[in-house]
């Protein structure tokens, strides 16, 4: 398993030299905000970032947030369109050297929380914070402006302003797409594109709903492992997989991810892993906590063990990390406290490896 850390290209703060120096760091997870949603990533502008990120001495063989139209997850008649052009970005991609591409298909919003900094008593500094209360006395519009008011000028994954512009059509088109429409729409793009990464050698990896339910009565189908299930089974191929984020499942204290992981990991159906912890403060409320198991409700030995008895092979990422030492950066992406959970993650792993040895 490879160790990387997600960059952002140009607009990030966050030096690549920085990231070569975080110890057992391979690589990074690659992040484009210059492609709107159905748009072909243009491979000659995506190999000037690979090339920055090589000449820096990282790989880059995962990207992210390679946006799906919301015209493919509405199954509008457009999207045969939108999926020609999303077999292009993927081609784009594998000629520079991708092999695993994380994408969602949560109607309308990413991720989303109702605080992007929201201060932690114990120690003065800040996290992501949720609380589903404060989210059903608010409209999407309401949240989409408190977000972007939040966010430091940063852009934020998921939440690209041209997409958002669109907010009310968007959901009032919504308001004919139960789960089931969505997942045929989602099996739909699928067997469109899943061809075309097989011949490529790219593994296409689901990203979970975050939080782990639906939101603002839209439907999303992607947050609990039967319903992971569904989605692996609707193209049975290598190329359709996983990315396992740990927070996100695990805002929902019912989803055991060290046996998603065990279940997914032996039919090898997890292509990359984002690990974070999360601190749950009441139904449907929590805050984003440090890597470490005993600062969160998630415990990190266990999903580090996971991975290493299912011989996991793919690439892992500390996610959001809370903000420390007074930095100022994007919200849940700055360098120090991801860079700790890095090492904590290796630590953790070494530890299991050697530990294993000494028992064999
Ligand atoms: C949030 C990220 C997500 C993820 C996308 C993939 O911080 O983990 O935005 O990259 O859902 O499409």
């Amino acid at each position: 398993m490879k160790m990387t850390f997600r960059w952002y290209g140009d607009s990030d703060p966050i030096p690549l030299k920085y990231i070569k120096q975080i110890p057992n760091c391979s690589g990074i997870m690659g992040m484009m905000d210059d492609f709107e949603a159905g748009e072909v990533w243009d491979e000659k502008k995506f190999a000037k970032y690979v090339k920055e990120v090589n000449d820096a001495g990282l790989e880059i063989e995962v990207i992210e947030s390679v946006n799906v139209h919301e015209d493919i997850k509405l199954g509008l008649a457009t999207r045969d369109e939108y999926i020609e052009n999303y077999k292009k970005s993927i081609r784009n991609l594998a000629k520079n050297g991708v092999k695993v591409i994380v994408y969602n298909f949560m109607p309308v919003f990413d991720w989303l929380r109702t605080d992007l900094a929201r201060e932690i008593d114990e120690d003065g500094s800040n996290s992501l914070y949720y609380d589903h209360k404060e989210l059903e006395g608010m409209t999407p519009q309401k949240l989409v402006e408190n977000t972007m008011k939040t966010a430091g000028g940063f852009s934020l994954p998921g939440w690209e302003p041209e997409r958002l512009a669109e907010l009310e059509d968007v959901l009032e088109k919504y308001k004919s797409v139960d789960e089931e429409k969505l997942l045929e729409n989602y099996k739909y793009f699928l067997e469109g594109i899943i061809p075309t990464c097989e011949e490529v050698g790219i593994k296409m990896a689901v990203h979970p709903d975050d939080p782990a339910w639906p939101v603002f009565g839209i439907p999303r189908i992607a947050h609990t492992k039967e319903q992971l299930d569904r989605i692996v089974k609707l193209v049975d191929s290598p190329s359709n997989c996983l990315c396992v984020c740990t927070g996100s499942l695990g805002s929902n204290p019912e989803n055991d991810i060290p046996s998603v992981i065990r279940y997914f990991g032996e039919k090898k159906k997890i292509a990359c892993m984002h690990i974070r912890n999360v601190k749950y403060l009441g139904e449907k409320k929590f805050r984003e906590a440090s890597h470490l198991s005993s600062d969160g409700n998630l415990d990190m030995f266990e999903i580090v063990r996971a991975l290493y008895d299912t011989d996991f092979d793919g690439y892992i990422r500390p996610d959001h990390g809370r903000m420390i030492w007074d930095e100022k950066g994007r919200a849940g992406y700055g360098l120090y406290d991801r860079a700790l959970g890095l090492t904590y993650l290796n630590g953790l792993l070494e530890a299991i490896e050697k530990m294993d040895k000494l028992n064999k």
